[in-house]
């Protein structure tokens, strides 16, 4: 779009950069975007933001997508954004499509990824005049951006381009929004390009030193019962390759959280799986220890890690449960390049600030140099027996054999009944292991998590820290566009599913062949397995079925994906489930697989939130 005419110095002599050809605002924004590399754009057009969308046709680099809401449209920017590493970027018009982006924006800034939102704003003479889709996004969203920008000046827009996407994808990445007046898309300006966006007081380069990394061997060094414990910070700081590298190095067990599932290998022997509420019982014995109740009394068993390396991870509740007694007898090194994590949630003896793979590289380094000495054999072993002792498990339990689902559905022939953990891991068995997998909130989520094994980094794509329901079918479509060569696949509820199922005509129009795995128990399960632990089972708005008819599976799923011209099945028998799940994964479309489970099904283990590892529910 531009051309490169003369280099342009600041009064100062300071070199601001390559000047343009005279444009319109809206075309210097998608220049901008150009020169960032953007090649897809999830945008949802209106009256303040179709002058955006005039200079987008006229893009030969940028592919606009138009989701069916813009929420779709921000979880889809963010499903690329976690599948490729690169930021994802949506669009929306002023008030309510600015406002439907806000949920997706959150998510990004839970879960620290790299989102650029940019909206259409009213003209600047009638900013604060309350006029028709007026709302103030840049004070909406405060709160859960990691930066903002408001454009008041059309030569501003090169400068605030570069630096949105400089901050969205480096340190701690995060959603940043840009918010353009219509006015100032419609004015024409010559765009001066800076090839740099240095921001004062905004250093993301971090490095732990070697005084804070030799500590550390020394504590290695000291241990019996070391445990690397590490999240979403490895996947986004690319550092699996150091992690694994390190933990083979010193020999020494890894927990993952959901976020940071992929950043080791779960096949790996080293591997405990990912931990916390729903995590394996090994992992949570693994880092707090195991124990035993009698008559209320708590009795420990067995003593968990005694050196806990916490890197690039920030201590959830959902991962410590009550947070006191998480670990409570490690000593704490927690790095991170967010300095505002340390000491957070769980004070640690040695906090370090630093870029993840910068750290493990060097600590790969100093290694080599002077080998960890230890080999942790008795550990090993105990974790051996606790591998034994509780693997994940499943069985058709007495609640699904008494179940309404027994006999609304399946006539009584309990060898027929779908189980939705056998649903993943047929789909692990038949994809072998190598799909990238996005998911919605709730049981489903949990399972996906579980009975799917992940190898690489960037393969399961999930809204953690928000738990947004809805995330899974357009993040899928997002990571597809990413990953065009990957089998891209939803595993979601049936709850979940509804909420952005309008996406369907997104992936069949735009030709995106992102499949969905509906495990459909006609149930918010989630909050039905609370309600079953915690509030007698009573139901409080939690069946999605029609209570006039319940023999009916509601809504129609197949016909609904039918409407929207993308191929569906229904699988109510066992016996089908193995075929119907070849043809979806053979089927070069977007695809909805609805499957019908029971609702009594819990999510095990399972530690109550707030808990502590003692009170620990799992199979035996
Ligand atoms: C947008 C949103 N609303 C409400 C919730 C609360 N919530 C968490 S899990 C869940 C149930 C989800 O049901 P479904 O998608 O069918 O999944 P299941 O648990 O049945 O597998 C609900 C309502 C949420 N996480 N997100
Ligand atoms: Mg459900």
């Amino acid at each position: 779009m531009s051309k490169t005419v003369i280099e342009k110095k600041s009064p100062a002599g300071r070199e601001r950069g390559a000047l343009g050809t005279p444009m319109l605002g809206s075309e210097i924004l998608v220049a901008a975007l150009e020169r960032e590399g953007v090649d897809t754009i999830f945008a949802y057009p209106g009256g303040a933001s179709m002058e955006l969308h005039q200079a987008l046709t006229r893009s030969r680099q940028i592919r606009t997508i138009l989701p069916r809401h813009e929420q779709g449209g921000g979880f889809a920017a963010e499903g690329y954004a976690r599948a490729s590493g690169k930021a994802g970027v949506c669009m929306a018009t002023s008030g309510p499509g600015a406002t439907n982006l806000v949920t997706a924006i959150a998510d990004a800034y839970m879960d620290s990824i790299p989102l650029v939102a940019l909206t259409g704003q009213v003209p600047q003479a009638m900013i604060g005049k309350g006029g028709f889709q007026e709302t103030d996004f840049f004070g909406l969203t405060l709160p859960v951006v990691k930066h903002s920008y408001l454009i008041t000046d059309i030569n501003e827009i090169p400068r605030i381009v570069k630096e949105a996407f400089y901050i969205a994808q480096t340190g701690r990445p995060g959603p940043v929004i840009i918010d353009f007046p219509k006015n100032i898309q419609q004015q024409k300006a010559q765009p001066v390009w800076p090839r740099t966006a240095p921001i004062r007081g905004y250093n993301p380069e971090k490095r732990a030193d070697d005084v804070a990394l030799n500590e550390i061997i020394g504590l290695i060094e000291k241990s019996e019962r070391p445990v690397l414990y590490v999240g979403g910070g490895v996947i986004s700081g690319n550092a699996s390759d150091e992690l694994r590298a390190f933990a083979e190095a010193a020999q020494i067990p890894v927990t993952t959280t959901i976020m940071g599932v992929g950043a080791f290998p779960e096949t790996h022997p080293l591997s405990l799986r990912w931990l916390g509420m729903h995590g394996t019982a090994y992992a949570n014995w693994a880092v707090s220890g195991e124990f035993r109740k009698d008559d209320e009394k708590v009795i420990a068993v067995a003593p968990g890690a005694d050196l806990l390396l916490a890197f690039g991870v920030r201590f959830d509740d959902r991962v410590t449960g009550k947070v006191e007694k998480f670990c409570e007898s490690g000593t704490i090194v927690h790095i991170d390049i967010d300095a505002s994590e340390l000491n957070k949630n769980k004070p640690a003896s040695l906090p370090i600030v630093s870029d993840i793979r910068l750290a493990l590289a060097r600590l790969n380094e100093l290694v080599r140099h002077r080998p960890i000495q230890k080999r942790f054999t008795a550990w090993h072993r105990q974790i051996a027996a606790w591998k034994e002792k509780a693997p994940l498990r499943y069985r058709v339990t007495d609640e699904v054999l008494k179940s309404q689902h027994m006999r609304d559905h399946m006539g009584g022939k309990a060898s027929e009944v779908i189980l939705p953990q056998m649903v993943i891991e047929l789909l692990y068995e038949l994809t072998g292991g190598d799909a990238i997998i996005t998911t919605g909130v709730g049981q489903h989520q949990m399972w996906a998590g579980q009975w799917y094994r992940y190898t690489y980094p960037r393969q399961l794509l999930t809204s953690a820290g928000l738990g947004a329901m809805g995330y899974g079918y357009p993040a899928a479509l997002g990571a597809k566009v990413a990953r065009p060569e990957k089998q891209v696949l939803d595993i979601d509820g049936d709850g979940s599913f509804l909420m952005n199922v309008q996406e369907l005509a997104t992936a069949h129009i735009e030709k995106i062949a992102a499949k969905a795995i509906i495990l459909n128990n006609q149930h918010l399960g989630m909050v039905v397995q609370w309600e079953d632990r915690f509030y007698k089972g009573n139901r409080g708005h939690t069946y999605l079925g029609d209570p006039e008819n319940m023999k009916q599976i509601y809504p129609d799923f197949v016909a609904l994906a039918k409407s929207f011209n993308v191929p569906a099945e229904r699988v109510m028998y066992k016996k089908d489930l193995r075929a119907a799940m070849q043809r979806m994964l053979d089927s070069d479309q977007p695809y909805v697989l609805d499957v019908i489970t029971p609702y009594t099904e819990h999510v095990l283990p399972f530690i109550p939130a707030g808990r502590t590892v003692a009170e620990m529910i799992y199979q035996h």
